[in-house]
């Protein structure tokens, strides 16, 4: 059965399910509709079916229509038999959401500073925590590059991949990787799938 998919080449959060489709050879059965989902405008043809106005959203055959990122993903995940990239078994799933959560949430506040950096007046202290959140962010992760590698690839692992490509795609001056070379060897390991480089962010505007 095919899904429509509001897509767009540029979301994180979008790459992040299309890389999940990749990874359990899904992807084909996808149809991407191209769907601008704007803070400061709300889509009317995508609030039909998601109200929060935001991509990724999944839209089933028989109409189900499945949100947010984390939802799709585990959607996807119960289409097929093989290895889940959601470990069904606790402690692994903790582990496994907990990663998801801090990509996931790497990549919320990294959106929020890029809308804090067109707006005529910036703000000082959100900018200032932004900065904060990133150096904190970037810290714990790079502490958990060795178990990151040793754990079974999984959610987290690609939530996490795609927030630090997004510094890349978005920050393009942030010298991250000078800091943390260790996150940058365990993200290049990462970035070489096939999943994630037939999901490169293209900025298409
Ligand atoms: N928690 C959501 C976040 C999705 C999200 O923020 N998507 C952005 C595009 S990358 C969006 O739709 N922004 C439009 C808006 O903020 O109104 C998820 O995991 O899917």
């Amino acid at each position: 059965m095919r899904m429509k998919l509001h897509w767009s080449p540029r979301s994180p959060f979008v790459r992040k399910v299309m890389i999940v489709a990749h990874e359990l050879g899904l992807a084909d059965r996808l149809d991407c509709v191209r769907t601008v989902a704007a803070t400061t405008q709300p889509h009317e043809l995508l609030m039909r079916d998601n109200p929060l106005s935001k991509i990724p959203t999944l839209v089933l055959a028989d109409g189900t229509v499945i949100y947010d990122s984390p939802v799709i993903c585990e959607y996807f995940d119960s289409l097929h038999d093989g290895p889940k990239l959601l470990p069904a078994a606790i402690p692994e799933r903790m582990t496994a959401l907990r990663r998801q959560a801090l990509g996931d949430g790497m990549l919320d506040f990294l959106l929020l500073w890029r809308n804090e950096l067109t707006r005529p007046a910036q703000s000082e202290p959100h900018l200032d925590t932004y900065r904060t959140k990133r150096a904190k962010t970037l810290e714990s992760i790079d502490a958990e590059a060795d178990a990151l590698a040793r754990t079974r690839y999984g959610i987290g692992h690609i939530a996490i991949g795609c927030a630090l490509s997004y510094i890349d795609f978005r920050f393009a001056g942030d010298a991250w990787r000078e800091t943390h070379p260790k996150l940058a060897a365990w993200h290049a390991t990462i970035a070489a799938r096939p999943a994630f480089r037939l999901t490169e962010p293209v900025d298409d505007s």
